[in-house]
């Protein structure tokens, strides 16, 4: 008897999931249909969902186990940044939390460090999954993101080591926990504190400021796929306590197909192993 269809066959990382408790391979109708309704209506409600078991536990070893092979090959990354990801504004008062600069430090597996083999990338390749996340965030289009850079991250957060306040470049970000912390190491967030008019100031104040006590946090336990409007909502990690880093694999989506970072904002984020990959590129292709 033949026990995988051929779709399974061509979309083997949807094995990771626990299909019985989150079933995305048919949204369109049954409990396919019932359970993408419950998603849409967290995301519009609260800014967020969140499923825990999303990977089932032998997913979640492998997936862990296999972050931890590759992470001694990451850089590590010193990120000082607004909370808008911009340029501080050199008219606002010294002591504005809003404008200041504010820095952290992991150990980041860029899209281009992650071969294609590997189970997290077939798992975001899965095109199972890209419907799924398009769905939930009922977007006509959305394509995993183009850059070779960006697309899918895995970040590491060592022990004492925090991820600073911010809000993404993209509205909708979706994490999966691979790792968690003995303690500390909290996602923490505002949701839905800014919209593209206003924000919500006094209790961005209050986070900046270290008062964590109207911000969100959820339940993650690693194997925990989550969906938050990061665009709009200024989130963190708090630092990891313990001995056990804290990984997280980061998947990034775009309405364009072809969205790519300018080389500069790569640079940027990335730090000098992807300069020099730009740099030999063009280099190259002058010859
Ligand atoms: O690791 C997380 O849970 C959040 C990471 C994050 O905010 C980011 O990579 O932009
Ligand atoms: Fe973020």
């Amino acid at each position: 008897m033949q026990t995988h269809s051929f779709c399974e066959h061509t979309d083997m990382a949807l094995n990771l999931i626990d299909l019985q408790r989150f079933p995305i391979k048919d949204l369109d109708s049954g409990v396919g249909a019932r359970f993408l309704a419950q998603c849409q209506q967290q995301i519009d409600q609260q800014g967020w969902c969140s499923f825990e078991g999303f990977i089932h536990p032998q997913g979640v070893e492998a997936l862990a186990n296999e972050a931890k092979a590759l992470l001694p090959s990451a850089d590590t990354l010193t990120v000082k940044r607004t909370i808008y990801q911009g340029v501080p504004d050199d008219t606002a008062p010294a002591d504005d939390l809003r404008k200041q600069e504010y820095t952290h430090t992991a150990q980041q597996l860029a899209n281009d460090q992650i071969p294609n083999e590997t189970l997290i990338q077939q798992l975001y390749q899965s095109p199972i999954l890209t419907e799924f996340v398009r769905r939930v965030q009922r977007k006509q289009q959305l394509y995993r993101c183009a850059d070779e850079f960006q697309a899918l991250n895995v970040v590491a957060l060592k022990p004492q080591a925090r991820h600073a306040w911010h809000y993404d470049t993209v509205e909708c970000t979706v994490t999966l926990l691979l790792q968690s912390s003995e303690s500390g190491g909290e996602f923490v967030f505002l949701p839905n504190s800014r919209t593209d008019e206003s924000e919500q100031t006094e209790l961005v104040d209050q986070l900046l400021s270290g008062d964590l006590s109207n911000a969100q946090t959820f339940s993650r336990g690693a194997g925990t796929f989550t969906f938050f409007r990061g665009g709009y909502s200024l989130h963190g990690v708090t630092k990891v306590e313990g001995s056990r880093e804290r990984v997280s694999a980061v998947l990034t989506y775009d309405e364009q197909p072809d969205r790519v970072l300018s080389d500069e904002v790569n640079i940027q984020i990335y730090g000098p192993r992807v300069e020099k990959i730009l740099n030999d590129r063009k280099l190259a292709q002058s010859q």
